[in-house]
């Protein structure tokens, strides 16, 4: 079941530009970073409000780390903004096999790695009514370093 807002994924060309804009406008802090060589970005998690499940809502903003990233060619065509968002659950193969089921392509065959050591996979945008959509399911905390 998917139980939260887990983030809101935006494009940026320059991380630590857009890491000040946001504290700076808002008063929103880094709560983690971290590169994710795999999704090829660099990234910052924002903690904007814990959640009624046990997690919490964050913005994610992502900076590529290579010109063939999904990232870099999202920013080649669109410019900077809002690239994805993620919902929550404590089941992400429960969910994305029933997603799939619904006939809603599944990007993955098994979630891959995400922000913090959480699982995540994504639905195609195609089939989402033009919105990227990820499924995440948070690591255990303490499973991994902030
Ligand atoms: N939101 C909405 N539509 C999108 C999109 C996005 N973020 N990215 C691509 N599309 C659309 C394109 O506009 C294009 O539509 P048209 O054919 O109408 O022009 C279509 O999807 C195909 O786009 P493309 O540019 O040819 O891109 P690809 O098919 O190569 O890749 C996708 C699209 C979704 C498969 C790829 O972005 C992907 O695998 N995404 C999942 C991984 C990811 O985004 N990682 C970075 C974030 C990591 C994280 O959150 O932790
Ligand atoms: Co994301």
């Amino acid at each position: 079941m998917l139980t939260r807002i887990d983030h809101i994924g935006i494009a940026c060309r320059d991380l630590d530009k857009t890491v000040e804009f946001y504290r700076a406008t808002y008063g929103f802090e880094v709560f983690h970073s971290e590169v994710n060589e795999e999704q090829g970005v660099r990234e910052a998690m924002l903690k904007i409000n814990d959640t009624g499940d046990g997690g919490a809502s964050y913005l994610q903003l992502l900076e590529p780390t290579r010109p063939d990233s999904t990232v870099a060619k999202w920013l080649e065509k669109n410019g900077e903004g809002v690239h994805h968002i993620a919902f929550g659950t404590a089941d992400v193969d429960g969910d994305a096999d029933a997603i799939r089921g619904k006939g809603v392509r599944v990007l993955y065959d098994e979630p891959r790695i995400g922000s913090m050591g959480s699982r995540i996979t994504f639905l195609h945008p195609k089939d989402c009514g033009g919105v990227l959509t990820e499924l995440v399911t948070s690591a255990e905390p303490g499973s991994h370093e902030a």
